[in-house]
């Protein structure tokens, strides 16, 4: 029988032991608490997503962070704080705990409680990305977003030139397929170093609901940086992420494929190929028309021709203060 969701994950409990401590993966050695955090402005709030983007900063902590030769730069932190999802099993507690209900309107059959539950039904989930690349706060701050229509030739012009200069680092990619990291959560792992691929968690998913159930798939090859870099030679790698995927899925939370949305991003922000499985319910965000790409339509169109990714037009949005925006906007293609 299937599982339910898992328990929180070993590194959180510890966190929670040490007063919030995290060091980083990897085997690199720097740490730092929750409480050392310094919030200098917010970047991006959603109401009605319960969430936070805010760009913190760690004080004083530059020169060490160097030392131990981290991706990111100086002191600077992205923080994401966003209200967990109701686990159904706690939701009777929840009305019958509260520390005080207060009621703020009563009409009819109407009536507004305001409530402040004990701390364990009051979860928030802080996401730290320490210390953090510029590139990092920009992709979290609220910009307008604009189409692009990338045709081969801009790919080869434009884009590709530019992911080639960019540095972006993959290094949570590598320590994952290395075991360095998140090893205690893989879900599933295909060791074939051409057609193999390790399924885990994403970093949006606390695991303890399934409503939002959100994994990822690494493949073990390198040298993929996108979907446009896919060919019928990548049909079996494909498959078994599609079909081993959903297996295990299926085995370890009880979701069937059916009710999973299989896709890769376009553009993607990491450029090592991996294949989003979210729950079909789950409204996640980058999952909408003009960046995600459903795996299964990815195999098929590639077994009708090899090179279809090497010669159609991709659509996808870029914010405005993307240096790839102004990349395209200088070609005159925007
Ligand atoms: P993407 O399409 O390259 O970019 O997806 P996006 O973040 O703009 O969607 C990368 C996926 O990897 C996202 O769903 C991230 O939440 C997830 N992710 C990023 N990092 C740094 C980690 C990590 O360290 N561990 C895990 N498990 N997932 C991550």
């Amino acid at each position: 029988m299937a599982e339910g969701p898992q328990p929180k994950r070993k590194r959180e409990e510890e966190g929670e032991k040490n007063g919030g401590t995290a060091t980083q993966g990897g085997g690199a050695a720097a740490a730092f608490t929750l409480s050392d955090l310094r919030v200098r402005r917010v970047l991006r709030e959603s109401a009605r997503d319960k969430i936070v983007f805010l760009h913190a900063e760690v004080p004083g902590s530059g020169g060490e962070m160097e030392e131990i030769g981290l991706s990111g730069e100086g002191t600077d932190a992205v923080v994401i704080l966003e209200k967990t999802p109701f686990q159904e099993e706690k939701i009777p507690d929840l009305l019958k705990k509260p520390m005080n209900a207060e009621l703020q309107m009563h009409n009819d059959i109407y009536c507004t409680f305001y409530l402040s539950p004990p701390p364990e039904l009051s979860e928030i989930k802080a996401t730290v990305v320490y210390p953090a690349t510029e590139k990092h706060i920009q992709k979290y701050l609220r910009q307008e977003v604009h189409l692009i229509r990338e045709t081969w030739e801009d790919y080869k012009n434009i884009t590709l030139p530019f992911i080639q200069s960019q540095s972006f680092s993959i290094q949570w990619v590598y320590n994952i397929l290395e075991k360095k990291a998140e090893a205690d959560r893989i879900v599933h792992e295909n060791p074939d170093p051409s057609n193999g691929f390790v399924l885990v968690p994403d970093l949006k998913w606390n695991q303890n609901q399934l409503d939002d159930l959100y994994l990822i798939a690494l493949v073990q090859r390198r040298e993929i940086k996108s979907l446009r870099d896919l060919t019928a030679e990548h049909l079996p790698l494909l498959r078994n992420v599609l079909q081993e995927g959903k297996e295990a899925i299926v085995k370890r939370f009880g979701v069937p494929g059916s009710q999973l949305r299989i896709y890769l991003h376009y553009q993607p922000s990491y450029h090592h190929l991996h294949v989003h499985f979210t729950a079909l319910g789950y409204d996640a965000p980058g999952s909408s028309v003009e960046r995600a790409h459903l795996l299964a339509d990815v195999i098929d169109n590639l077994a009708m021709d090899s090179t279809y990714y090497q010669k159609r037009a991709l659509t996808f949005p870029l914010r405005a203060d993307e240096p790839l925006f102004k990349k395209f906007q200088e070609a005159g293609k925007v």
